[in-house]
């Protein structure tokens, strides 16, 4: 047996044996947030003396737990023009990683089943239109031409009156976009440390110093933190406070069956939503537990109202298995909107309030927070995602687009 001495690189990630005893920037948490940070501050700000802590391994927090759902119709301007941004930059990684990410654009169907419902998606499609998002309310006829399966009906309690039609709504290959983020900032020098729980944050005189990790002490002035469900763990050690609560979403999966769903549908009333991998799995969604938990724990109530509804949607798949069930930790805010940039201690930088809508906006998070972190001072497009919008009463609410029941 011979190596292939001609390929003496990793082929994803360099193993670094030990930390070292400072770096520029720490990052804490490898998922897509904080790997997306990374790749842009070498690839973009020639940052490289950066090094990413993470407790477990690469996209084994939300970034792998998630639905891949991408998309930008939203409610508020600056929700719109964030998630424009995130789209337009999803349509290249592919090719900008040299790795597949099996981007997909589906169109996305978001199924209003009262009067009420249709008021908020003709207010989304007309948002969304003057900032140059493809949207627009369609009645039952498109949707039942875009998924024949469907019953209109929803068994016959919840007829579909129409839908806000998103032409460019998406779904991407979840983990390879952590590995795309994580190899490409790994090239460009920047240090990804698995294994490696953060313990403490030091903080003198109002100002970051250093992180203590499970592998020792760090010296460091910036600190970005982007570990989601962790968040409020992470902020206990720097003593500022948010309005962070941690509840569990859930998803499963179905066995693989042939390609019969081309296009992501959400329902509001019945809470459900479904699309159709790359592989043929059924990938399903429902709301979020309706109690405050810090854990990954699925339960048997979950799938089981889950697929009450879905079959109230498509009676066809009822002899269809479910495969696997899990849980992720949502990190949500009051407005459904997220936590983004500077903070009260000077060095510390937020990425996060991204409760059940983060997947889509990981590669405008990894510009913007590393844009923030270079310039000490706020990327203008997350202006409106700021901290102190608690304090002063000006929120930005985002619960109408949210997707996902609550
Ligand atoms: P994560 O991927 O969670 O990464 C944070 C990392 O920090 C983790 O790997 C964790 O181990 C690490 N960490 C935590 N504490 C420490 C510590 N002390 N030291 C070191 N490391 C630490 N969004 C969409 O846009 N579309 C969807 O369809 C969608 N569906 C979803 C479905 C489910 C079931 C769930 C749970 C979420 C969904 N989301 C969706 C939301 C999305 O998954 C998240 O908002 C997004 O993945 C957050 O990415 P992140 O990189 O910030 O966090
Ligand atoms: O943000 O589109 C979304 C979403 C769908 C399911 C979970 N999040």
């Amino acid at each position: 047996f011979a190596l292939n001495k001609k390929h003496p690189e990793p082929r994803m990630f360099t193993y670094h044996e030990k930390l070292k005893s400072s770096y520029d920037v720490v990052i804490i948490g490898a998922g897509g947030h904080g790997l997306a940070a990374a790749y842009y501050l070498a690839r973009d700000h020639g940052i490289t003396n950066v090094c990413v802590l993470e407790k477990g391994y690469i996209g084994g927090g939300n970034t792998g737990r998630n639905t891949t759902i991408i998309r930008s119709n939203y409610l508020t301007p600056e929700g719109v023009k964030f998630y424009d941004e995130s789209v337009k930059l999803w349509q290249d990684l592919s090719t900008d990683f040299d790795l597949n990410l099996f981007y997909a654009n589906r169109g996305h169907f978001t199924l209003a089943h009262t009067d009420s419902a249709l008021r908020t998606m003709r207010w989304r499609a007309e948002v969304n239109k003057h900032y140059g998002v493809n949207s627009e309310v369609v009645g039952p006829e498109v949707v039942k031409e875009a998924a024949p399966m469907i019953d209109l009906s929803c068994a016959g309690h919840s007829p579909i009156l129409g839908a806000l039609y998103h032409a460019p709504g998406s779904v991407a290959r979840h983990d390879a976009v952590a590995w795309g983020y994580g190899r490409g900032a790994d090239q460009r020098g920047v240090e990804i440390h698995q294994q490696t729980e953060v313990l403490g944050i030091d903080v003198q005189g109002g100002k970051v110093k250093g992180v203590k990790t499970s592998r020792g002490y760090i010296a460091t002035n910036k600190v970005l933190c982007a570990v989601a469900g962790s968040t409020p763990r992470i902020l206990k050690m720097v003593d500022v406070k948010t309005p962070l609560y941690i509840h569990p979403l859930q998803a499963m999966v179905s066995e693989p069956v042939k390609p019969w769903l081309d296009p992501i549908l959400v329902s509001g009333s019945l809470h459900v939503y479904i699309s159709q991998s790359a592989r043929g799995e059924l990938v399903m969604g429902a709301s979020l537990d309706p109690y405050e938990l810090h854990g990954t724990r699925s339960t048997l109530d979950f799938v089981e109202g889950l697929s009450t509804h879905m079959l109230e949607m498509f009676p066809f798949l009822s002899n269809v298995k479910v495969m696997r069930q899990w849980a992720g930790m949502a990190d949500m805010t009051p407005d459904f909107a997220p936590i983004m940039g500077m903070t009260p201690v000077e060095g510390f930088y937020l990425d996060s309030g991204w409760g059940t809508w983060g997947f889509k906006a990981t590669p405008v998070c990894g510009k913007t927070m590393s844009h923030t972190v270079v310039n000490d001072a706020p990327h203008p497009l997350i202006t409106g995602f700021s901290l102190d919008r608690f304090r002063n009463f000006a929120l930005t609410g985002e619960k109408g687009a949210a997707s996902v029941g609550h």
